[in-house]
């Protein structure tokens, strides 16, 4: 079924559409022809979630491109770190360090048009979309290259260009949004997907369900894309969820949702295309719960008291997400030591480069205060 066939609003004749014209039989109609949820296998909430002899393979350029651009979120990361510690970044600035799998893999998903939008946590997402390091890093360092002129910092960045929405600092506000972005979608008839990341934590936020009404109501296309990486700033999930699998939070409005191996990209890739697609022929909202994890503190300047070393470093050494496609593009014969070599050095160069360029760019001129701001 084609986005053509769903029931559209209608525009009055003043030109202005509305939401209440939507026409409620139509509407009935989508809702007793509702399909079947694609058939998922269900998996407890664990730290070794998935088999990898369940998971889809990856060609030698998917497990190339993967290994690519996950290292640059990685390296990239890294050495924004480095520059927060040496004063060059300022105000807050939250780490996507492990969680490279669910953009990574999500990304391959999608087509021009659609849109991404999350959190704070935000770099990974807008290197995933294709935004230039260079302006990332200059606007973490407030500088006028940046992506908000050096004016809106780490967690204030847009680019309607590549689809990114940015960029919010209020725990959820994203989710509305991002079902507005998808709303938008299905008023003008595209197909056009959006991609609604938010965390465990803000899972628990309650505009979060007022958006899981209207989405599966009026059959938005929007993937919600929890990211469960078990902590919200130092509380873990479990101390602060009454229910911990996040993958059922739709249910009571028939949203059909899944949890995913949030660390393996093939698995986050197979999850993304099937509920990509569900959404593209207008089947309403989707949820996947990736379980995934963070390995530096919630931001910078969090010394990470509330678990484990242990506990990061298990993670870090049986799930990291790079290390397992490196090792499988090794293992099979795919790529060799050397090829690797050239891509880490090549992505190496890139966050160089973008490093410099953020050092070295002037801040905005003061008169830019007054400028982009509502007077
Ligand atoms: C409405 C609101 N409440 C509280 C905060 C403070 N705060 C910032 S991040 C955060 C934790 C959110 O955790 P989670 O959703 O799991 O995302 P993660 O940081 O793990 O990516 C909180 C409570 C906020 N920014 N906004
Ligand atoms: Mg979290």
């Amino acid at each position: 079924m084609g986005c053509s066939a769903l029931p559209r609003p209608r525009v009055l004749g003043y030109g202005l559409p509305t939401l209440a014209r939507y026409d409620p039989e139509d509407t009935m109609a989508v809702a007793k022809n509702k399909p079947a949820a694609p058939s998922a296998p269900r998996r407890a909430p664990t730290d070794k979630p998935g088999k990898p002899d369940e998971v889809p393979a990856f060609s030698k350029d998917d497990e190339l491109k993967a290994y690519h651009d996950m290292l640059l979120i990685r390296r990239f990361e890294e050495k924004a770190g480095q520059m927060y510690g040496m004063g060059l970044i300022g105000g807050f600035c939250h780490l996507y360090i492990g969680q490279e799998a669910v953009v990574i893999g999500m990304q391959m998903t999608l087509k021009p048009g659609d849109e991404v939008i999350t959190g704070y946590r935000d770099h990974g997402h807008m290197l995933a979309c294709g935004m230039d390091p260079k302006g990332v890093m200059a606007e973490l360092t407030g500088r006028r290259g940046g992506y908000s002129k050096g004016k809106g910092g780490s967690m204030h960045m847009f680019s309607v260009e590549k689809g990114f929405y940015g960029g919010h600092g209020i725990v959820a506000a994203q989710v509305p949004i991002g079902t507005g972005l998808a709303f938008a979608n299905r008023y003008r008839g595209n197909d056009n997907v959006s991609l609604t990341y938010f965390g465990d934590g803000a899972a628990n936020q309650g505009q979060v369900y007022e958006s899981f009404n209207m989405a599966e109501l009026w059959k938005l296309p929007v993937v919600y894309v929890i990211e469960n990486n078990r902590y919200a700033m130092g509380t873990s999930v479990t101390r602060s969820s009454a229910t911990t699998d996040l993958s059922r939070r739709g249910l009571s409005f028939n949203i059909p949702g899944e949890q995913v191996d949030g660390m393996d990209v093939r698995a986050v890739r197979a999850a993304g295309e099937k509920t990509v697609a569900w959404c593209r022929e207008g089947r309403g909202p989707y949820i996947l719960e990736m379980l995934t994890y963070r390995y530096r503190g919630h931001s910078m300047s969090d010394p990470a008291k509330y678990r484990s070393r242990e506990e990061v470093q298990k993670m870090r050494t049986e799930h990291d997400p790079i290390e397992q496609v490196r090792t499988r593009l090794i293992g099979s014969g795919m790529a060799s030591e050397d090829e690797l070599k050239k891509i880490d050095a090549a992505v190496r160069n890139l966050i160089n480069e973008a490093a410099e360029f953020a050092t070295n760019n002037p801040e905005p001129d003061p008169s830019e205060l007054y400028t982009d701001v509502l007077q």
